[in-house]
Order: C-alpha cells, then sequence, then structure tokens
C-alpha cells in the first residue's frame, strides 16, 4: 500500500493529512470549510485515494490560509505515497459531465509544476466558500505534487456543477495517473530515470 502522512503546523493552520493511492475511496475530510469538505470528498470517492483531512485553520480572518494549506498538504502526502514513480501510469485525463457542465482534466505526474485553468465561475460563493480560491486549490495541489495539470471548463452555467464537474475530473485524471502499471516492472516513466524535475 503507497501512503503518505503529512502533518502540517504554523501559525495560522494546523493540518494533518493521511493519504492511502491503493485505498477504495474512503475519506474522513472535516476542513472547517463546507465546500471543501464536499468537493475533498468527491475527489477521494472518484480517485479511489483513501483521504483523511483534519484542519484547524485561521477561519476569523478569511478562508484562504485554510484552503491553501490543506491543498498543498495534500498534494504533499500524494508526492510522498508516490515515493520514487515506480510503475506508475504517470499521465491522466478526463472528460467530466455533470448535467449541463463538460470539463477537461489532463495531467502528468512530471515533477515539475505547471498550470494552466481556464475556468471561472459568475457567482462569489458556494454555500461559504469564496469561489476564488477554487483556482488556488488545484495550483497548490498541483506545486506540491509535482503535477503538469491542465484543467478547462468546456461549458456549463451552475456553478456548483462547474466546481463538481472540475474536482471529478481531476480525481479521475488522478485516479489513472497514480495507478501501477505492471507492463513497467516498477520502472520510472522517463527516459531520464527519473520523476523529479
Ligand atoms: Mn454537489
Amino acid at each position: 500500500m503507497r501512503r503518505g502522512r503529512i502533518e502540517r503546523n504554523t501559525a495560522e493552520t494546523k493540518i494533518l493529512v493521511e493519504v492511502n493511492l491503493d485505498g477504495s475511496g474512503s475519506y474522513d475530510v472535516q476542513t472547517g470549510i463546507g465546500f471543501v469538505d464536499h468537493m475533498v470528498e468527491q475527489f477521494s470517492k472518484h480517485s479511489l485515494i483513501d483521504v483523511t483531512m483534519k484542519v484547524d485553520g485561521d477561519l476569523h480572518v478569511d478562508q484562504h490560509h485554510t484552503t491553501e494549506d490543506s491543498a498543498l498538504a495534500l498534494g504533499q502526502a500524494i508526492s510522498q505515497a508516490l515515493g520514487d514513480k515506480g510503475g506508475i501510469a504517470r499521465y491522466g485525463s478526463a472528460y467530466s459531465p455533470m448535467d449541463e457542465t463538460l470539463s477537461r482534466v489532463a495531467l502528468d505526474i512530471s515533477g515539475r509544476p505547471y498550470f494552466i485553468w481556464k475556468a471561472g465561475f459568475t457567482q462569489e460563493k458556494l454555500g461559504e466558500w469564496d469561489t476564488e480560491l477554487i483556482e488556488h486549490w488545484f495550483h497548490s495541489v498541483g506545486q506540491t505534487c509535482g503535477l503538469t495539470l491542465h484543467m478547462e471548463l468546456l461549458y456549463g452555467t451552475n456553478n456548483h456543477h462547474i466546481c463538481e464537474s472540475l474536482y471529478k475530473g481531476f480525481a479521475r485524471a488522478m485516479r489513472a495517473a497514480v495507478e501501477i502499471d505492471p507492463r513497467k516492472g516498477g520502472a520510472i516513466p522517463s527516459t531520464k530515470g527519473q520523476l523529479g524535475g
């Protein structure tokens, strides 16, 4: 089982994240922001990565630190669980429909963070969550996980659907990319012999 565990304590947030890449999509998520919990739960369910996430953040300031730091810790935990990335599929992509919305996510666990975001929201909030933090969540998780991550909303109008389709697409792309390909015999999937940047 490929597992990662990150504890991250600062003056702004106290965070515990545990992941199991070879899980079944079970989760225990408590960030203090209901909509973030809903999205991280979707990520776990559709990536089949088990996720424990406990966050005690400075929500009396705003939601920025809690959103950013929990995403950074999740990316770090997944990176830790991947180890030297031997045998992984490395690439993943998904078209993600949700009613009237369609998103496309393509990613490479390259070790070289790069982020393309072509999506937007017409509401300022989803639940109590500031929608401007959605882009920041994906940027942050990709930074510490070492992802080349391309995310695009192709079309859609309902803000809840747009956000959820992006999370589910990300989940399904990650599910494919972290999968062990038995034909690789544990080899690191790069002609460089390493995936560290
Ligand atoms: Mn929903």
